[in-house]
């Protein structure tokens, strides 16, 4: 996979050495100005490693790396600061800010190139304990721990005053009569089952929503579309696909499944876990009236609406 290394500074001189030394060294090579462009291309693209100068006009590199580090809680962007001179108080202040490592002008090429793998190490390491301790390991979708982290994170947003952020809906999934399938086919073959039903949710995730599994055969995933009709639409897709889909066993044996679904609107809930457990009781009423159906929980009883209810 390609390394992309963003060089900031206002050097234009300093730029195009730098982006010709390390292009003809196999990397994908970014340049900015000043830290703000900088700052610009660090959202638009994923940096693995930053290489910045210390003075420049709009943002600094200090400035730079500390906002980088703010942003970047897993260590994904490797910051490499380059300095004129090696005083020791300049250094200690770089590392507070948040800076990695740091290169001495004028740039000594070797040690740039070395600095650069170090720095490219390091990140891939951090990506790969990222990823570790996001995930789900047998379906690759997010763990419960980083669904949480987000989902939390969402309502926090949707809730502050004057944010942009559109309500959002949660669906929990459960799949229905699980566990005669792990006694029909076997463990491993639910196992299967688990993860072309992860993947089905997964090619269902609208822009800006994310998929969890929350334990065992049950999923979550947020979906963050303005109106509740949209969302229960998404659902919908899943639960039929769902349905359409047939798994075949290792040993050749076809088989399909079903899932229920509990909805929840996150406007008008209290917390994260009311919303949960809204949900949870709309989940608790699918598999009640009969499985293989969407519920929706909302205001003014229960209305039964062809495949799906809302309670
Ligand atoms: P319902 O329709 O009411 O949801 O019934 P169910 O059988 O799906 O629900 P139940 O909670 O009784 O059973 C869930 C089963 O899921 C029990 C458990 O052994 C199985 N299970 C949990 N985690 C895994 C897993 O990682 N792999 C496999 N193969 N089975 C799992
Ligand atoms: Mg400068
Ligand atoms: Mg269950
Ligand atoms: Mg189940």
């Amino acid at each position: 996979m390609e390394t992309n290394v963003l060089i900031a500074d206002d050097s234009a001189v300093v730029r195009k050495i730098l982006k010709d030394h390390l292009e003809a060294s196999g990397y994908h090579v970014l340049v900015a100005r000043d830290g703000q462009e900088a700052w610009d291309l660090y959202h638009r693209n994923d940096i693995h490693i930053l290489i910045t100068d210390l003075e420049m006009p709009r943002m600094d590199g200090l400035e730079l790396c500390w906002l980088i580090r703010a942003e970047d809680d897993q260590h994904r962007t490797f910051c490499i600061l380059m300095t004129a001179d090696d005083d020791i108080q300049r250094r200690i202040e770089a590392f507070d800010a948040g800076a990695d490592e740091f290169l001495t002008k004028p740039i000594d090429m070797p040690m740039l190139r070395a600095r650069v793998r170090a720095g490219e190490r390091i990140t891939r390491t951090h990506r790969v304990m990222a990823e570790m301790l996001n995930t789900d390991y047998l379906t690759g979708v997010l763990n419960r721990r980083r669904f949480m982290e987000r989902l939390e994170q969402d309502y926090r947003l949707a809730r502050d005053d004057g944010s942009p952020a559109a309500p959002f809906t949660i669906a929990l999934f459960d799949i229905d009569h699980f566990k005669a399938i792990n006694d029909t086919h076997g463990h491993s073959n639910g196992d299967i089952a688990l993860k072309r039903f992860a993947e089905t949710c997964a090619a269902h995730v609208p822009p800006g929503g994310f998929v969890g599994r929350m334990g065992g055969e049950e999923f979550c995933m947020v979906l963050p579309a303005g109106d509740v009709e949209s969302a229960i639409s998404k659902a919908e897709q899943v639960r039929l696909a769902t349905s359409a889909l047939v798994v075949t066993t290792a040993e050749g044996v076809p088989f399909s499944f079903t899932v229920s679904i509990g909805m929840c609107p996150a406007e008008g809930t209290e917390s994260v876990a009311d919303l949960l457990a809204r949900a949870d009781e709309s989940l608790y009423f699918a598999k009640n009236s009969g499985r293989n159906r969407t519920v929706v929980a909302g205001t003014g009883g229960v209305v039964v609406k062809a495949r799906f209810y809302v309670m």
